[in-house]
């Protein structure tokens, strides 16, 4: 934690470099070398949870692919194809059904193994590859954790072989003839200078820690992130770039009280398209799974310092994203963690409210939504929620290179002024 700068890769066994990957020619060469050298070694063991039909089947897709080891080719992938699609056309309904907290374990490892395997069947075939990116995405996003992480090195290899086959200058330019219509000129709210958020340059541990963190104090900290690569690094074509093919969920709408507020899986690449560079419609890239998918760009963030503060491990500390275009709204709420918020593109204005005022904020009465506000921040219905107009708030616009610290069970409510990209910290 004293040393936060020092990047963490995947939780895995070493994978191959990309110079590796490109070096070694065939793909297939290159995706077997992160398979056990074993069947035995896939660890195809599940609990009587699992009915032995579908151990049968999973036992299948391994034999057939240990038996043609070196050279999985013609009858042997497309039955391994075959098997991997009953996999997981089966273990989908154990997932969907009931609550997602009540799915077992075993049936998410189940899942994991058949985007494994379909994914191995697909990620050798050039023009099959980026689809076997999705499984494994879809792998990581609903399944358990395989074999230390095997989807997710698996990406990498993909991603490497699918760059190399890529015509050079082929990617990023955006479609000719869609034009950006999102309009330009937010309005940008003013902030009394009683109401603003206090600032501070860099403060010693126990400065913040006395005089913020102890009496639970929001300050928006400065000169404290400068240094984190994500800082000169990312755009949105350096997410293109490193993220562009991989399936993550989408917020679609502009805040999730809204009735025609859903979520949707798509590819960073599509999100991008449809929201970020040429429609006025909203999608927010909201987040908490996102560094743990894509390592690439949690080597591009750290730990803040400050958050060593907490009683909490640092692995308990939940990093999330959040990007999406000018406009995107977070309704006003609370979590039940300390939180540092990150500004690491354009600019966001945030209220901010003390627990204290719960009861002039006028949370939802269902159990799901009790940590969020009726309230429509900036244009409150003063006559179904007349306390709203006595809460009081404190405010800032947090531009790149700024951290917000939110104290526990604080009422925040977010607007992007401009296409923002921030990673909130939630420690304890
Ligand atoms: O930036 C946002 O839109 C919301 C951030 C947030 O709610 C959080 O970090 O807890």
């Amino acid at each position: 934690m004293s040393t936060p700068c020092s990047p963490e890769g995947p939780a895995a066994p070493p994978s191959p470099s990309a110079d590796q990957a490109l070096a070694g020619g065939s793909a297939w060469a290159d995706i077997h070398a992160l398979l056990p050298s074993t069947k035995e070694g896939l660890r195809l063991d599940f609990s009587e949870k699992v009915e032995g039909s579908v151990v049968s089947l999973l036992q299948q897709a391994g034999s057939l692919l240990y038996g043609a080891r070196g050279n999985f080719v013609g009858d042997a992938r497309e039955k391994c194809l075959r098997v991997s699609e009953i996999i997981l056309d089966y273990s989908w309904e154990k997932l969907n059904i009931g609550t997602w907290r009540n799915v077992d374990k075993e049936w998410r490892r189940v899942y994991a193994y058949g985007c494994l395997f379909k994914a191995l069947c697909l990620g050798d075939q050039p023009d099959a590859r980026a689809e076997a990116v999705r499984v494994c995405d879809m792998g990581l996003l609903l399944g358990a954790s395989i074999l230390e992480n095997i989807l997710v090195r698996l990406i990498n290899v993909l991603q490497q072989h699918l760059r190399r086959s890529k015509r050079p200058g082929a990617d990023d330019a955006e479609e000719p003839g869609r034009k950006k219509i999102r309009e330009a000129c937010p309005t940008v709210p003013t902030i009394e200078p009683d109401a603003a958020i206090p600032r501070l340059h860099c403060p010693s541990l126990e400065h913040f820690r006395d005089n913020y963190l102890i009496p639970q104090k929001p300050v928006v900290l400065e000169g404290v992130v400068g240094h984190w690569p994500c800082m000169k690094k990312w755009s949105v074509d350096y997410l293109r770039q490193v993220a562009g093919c991989r399936t993550v969920p989408v917020e679609v709408g502009s805040r999730y009280t809204d009735k025609e507020w859903s979520q949707s899986l798509m590819t960073v690449d599509d999100f991008i398209s449809r929201y970020i560079v040429s429609t006025n419609k909203i999608g927010y890239l909201a987040q908490h799974q996102l560094f743990e998918q894509i390592p690439e760009l949690k080597q591009d963030i750290c730990i803040p310092d400050y958050c060593c503060l907490g009683e909490g491990e640092e692995e308990d500390i939940t990093i999330n994203a959040w990007f999406g275009p000018e406009g995107t709204i977070s309704p006003l709420h609370q979590d039940p963690q300390q939180n540092f918020l990150v500004q690491v593109i354009g600019r966001k204005y945030v209220r901010l409210y003390s627990p204290q005022e719960s009861e002039n904020l006028y949370p939802h009465e269902t159990s799901l939504l009790r940590n969020t506000s009726q309230v429509d921040v900036e244009d409150p219905d003063l006559v179904n929620f007349p306390k709203f107009e006595r809460a009081a708030s404190q405010a800032c616009i947090l531009t790149p290179g700024q951290v917000l610290f939110v104290p526990v069970k604080y009422w925040h409510y977010v607007r992007s002024l401009d296409l923002s990209f921030s990673v909130s910290f939630w420690w304890s």
